[in-house]
C-alpha cells in the first residue's frame, strides 16, 4: 500500500482549482495588509501529537462497537499513524500509554518509528485500571490511595514510564488520575491532595533533565463525586510545589460546560505553568470528539491566546499541542486527521488577528471593535492555505477523500482480524 501515490493521484485533480482559491485568498488578505505565504510558512510549521490510543474505537460506558482493521499492537499503531502524518504532514510525533504500548525492545520502538519519519514525543502512565499480575489493586486510587504499598507501586509505575520514555526518545511525561471518591465523605479532601503531592514528588525526583512533568487535571469521571485534581487552579498549586520542571496539562474535554477555557490558558501562560494541551471537544462532558466539531469559535479564542503569547514572546513559553481523542462512530483515522487539521485553521486565524486593532478596542473599551476584530479572523476562510500548506508538503490537498480513495481500512480489515484488549480508546 502506497499511499504517497495516492495522494499524488487525489492532488493532481484538485491542484488547478487549489491554486485558484489561493491566489484569490491571497488578494482578499491583500487588501487587508497581510501577505499570505507567511500564514502557509506558519501552517507548514504547525505539529501537533497523535495519540497511540486514538487510532483504535473507543467505547462508551455501555459498549464498545470495534471497527474493521484495528490495530493490535503499537507497530500497527504507529503504521495508522503514519497514515496520518502523511496525509496532513503536521503528525509526526506520537504520545504513547503505557502499558498499553508496552515495547520489548524500545530501540526497535524508536527505530520503527523513525523509519517512518515518526517520533515518541510524550509518555502516559495509566494507574486507572488494573493489569495482569498486577499486585495491588487501583479499585480505591493510585496516587492517592489511603494504603502507601499502592501509592509506591503506582509510583513505581510512573518512574518506569519515565526510564523508557528516555529510552524512546520522549520529552515529556503525563499524569492523569482516576483517583476519587463517588459518595460524600468517601475521600478526605485535604489528605488526598497531600498524599497526591507526596507521590508526585517522588515521580519528579526521576526526571532527567530536559523532560517534563505534566499533570491533568479533570473535573469528574470516573468518579463522579470528586476527584483529587479536580480544576486548573489546583493543577497550578501542584506543579508550582513540585518545581520548574512541572506543568499544567489543559484537556479540552475535562471542565464543566461553558468553562471560560481560553481564560485559564492565558492564566497558565501568565502564570508560565501552561504544559499543553490534550485537543478534543465536547458538548457535556469528556466526550473526546473531533477538534473544533462543537465550539469552533472556542478552539479559536484558545489559539488567540496562544498566538498572543507567542507573537509577545512570553518568557518560557512552550506548549506542548496533543490530541486526546475517542471515537465511537467514526473511522479513527479520519477523526485524527480532522482534528489535526482544525488546530492548524484555528492557529492560522488566530494570526490573522489584526492585533493592534483589538488592542486599540481594548484601549477604548469598544467592545464592538474587538469582537469584530476577532470574528473577521474567525469567518476568514482560510481553507485554501491549509490545503497548500499540506500539498507543499507532500501531503494531501483533502486528506479525507484522499485515504478513502486509498482504501487503506478495507486493505486493514483483511490483514488484521480483531484481537481483544487492543488498548484502544476509552475515555
Ligand atoms: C483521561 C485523560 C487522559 C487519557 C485517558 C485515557 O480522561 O484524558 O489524558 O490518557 O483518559
Ligand atoms: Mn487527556
Ligand atoms: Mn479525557
Amino acid at each position: 500500500m502506497v499511499i504517497r501515490e495516492f495522494v499524488d493521484e487525489h492532488n493532481r485533480k484538485a491542484l488547478e482549482w487549489l491554486h485558484q482559491d489561493y491566489d484569490h485568498l491571497g488578494r482578499q488578505l491583500r487588501r487587508r495588509g497581510v501577505d499570505i505565504e507567511p500564514l502557509t510558512a506558519r501552517a507548514m510549521a504547525f505539529r501537533v501529537a497523535v495519540p497511540s490510543w486514538g487510532v483504535g474505537t473507543g467505547g462508551t460506558r455501555f459498549a464498545r462497537f470495534p471497527g474493521p482493521g484495528e490495530p493490535r499492537n503499537v507497530f500497527e499503531k504507529l503504521d495508522d499513524c503514519d497514515v496520518i502524518d502523511k496525509m496532513v504532514r503536521v503528525t509526526p510525533g506520537i504520545s504513547l500509554h503505557i502499558p498499553w504500548d508496552e515495547p520489548e525492545s524500545p530501540a526497535e520502538l524508536k527505530a520503527y518509528a523513525a523509519a517512518r519519519g515518526l517520533f515518541i514525543d510524550s509518555m502516559n502512565s495509566n494507574t486507572f485500571q488494573d493489569q495482569p499480575g498486577q499486585e495491588r489493586s487501583y479499585k480505591f486510587g493510585s496516587l492517592t490511595h489511603t494504603d502507601a504499598a499502592v501509592r509506591a507501586q503506582a509510583v513505581e509505575h510512573n518512574v518506569h514510564c519515565i526510564e523508557l520514555g528516555k529510552k524512546l526518545g520522549a520529552r515529556s511525561h503525563t499524569v492523569w488520575i482516576g483517583d476519587g471518591g463517588n459518595f460524600p465523605g468517601q475521600v478526605h479532601f485535604r489528605r488526598a491532595l497531600e498524599r497526591y503531592l507526596e507521590s508526585l514528588r517522588a515521580i519528579y525526583a526521576a526526571l532527567p533533565d530536559g523532560f517534563r512533568m505534566f499533570i491533568e487535571h479533570k473535573l469528574c469521571e470516573p468518579a463522579f463525586y470528586s476527584t483529587v485534581l479536580n480544576d486548573w487552579g489546583t493543577s497550578y498549586y501542584c506543579t508550582r510545589e513540585l518545581g520548574p520542571k512541572a506543568f499544567s496539562l489543559v484537556d479540552l474535554g475535562h471542565h464543566a460546560p461553558n468553562v471560560n477555557i481560553e481564560m485559564i490558558v492565558a492564566r497558565l501562560v501568565q502564570l508560565g505553568k501552561l504544559a499543553g494541551f490534550h485537543f478534543n471537544d465536547s458538548k457535556y462532558g469528556d466526550d473526546d470528539l473531533d477538534a473544533g466539531s462543537i465550539k469552533p469559535f472556542q478552539l479559536f479564542l484558545v489559539f488567540n491566546e496562544l498566538v498572543d503569547a507567542e507573537l509577545e514572546k512570553v518568557p518560557g513559553f512552550d506548549p506542548a499541542y496533543m490530541l486526546d481523542q475517542s471515537h465511537n462512530v467514526t473511522d479513527p483515522i479520519e477523526s485524527l486527521m480532522t482534528s489535526a487539521v482544525e488546530l492548524v485553521r484555528a492557529y492560522v486565524q488566530a494570526h490573522l488577528v489584526d492585533r493592534a486593532a483589538l488592542a486599540e478596542g481594548q484601549e477604548r473599551n469598544d467592545a464592538v471593535l474587538a469582537l469584530a476584530t476577532l470574528k473577521q479572523a474567525f469567518t476568514t476562510d482560510v481553507g485554501p492555505i491549509l490545503a497548500m500548506a499540506r500539498h507543499r508538503a507532500g501531503g494531501a490537498i483533502d486528506p479525507v477523500a484522499a485515504y478513502r480513495a486509498s482504501g487503506y481500512r478495507r486493505t486493514k480489515a483483511g490483514e488484521r482480524p480483531a484481537v481483544a484488549g487492543g488498548g484502544a480508546g476509552i475515555v
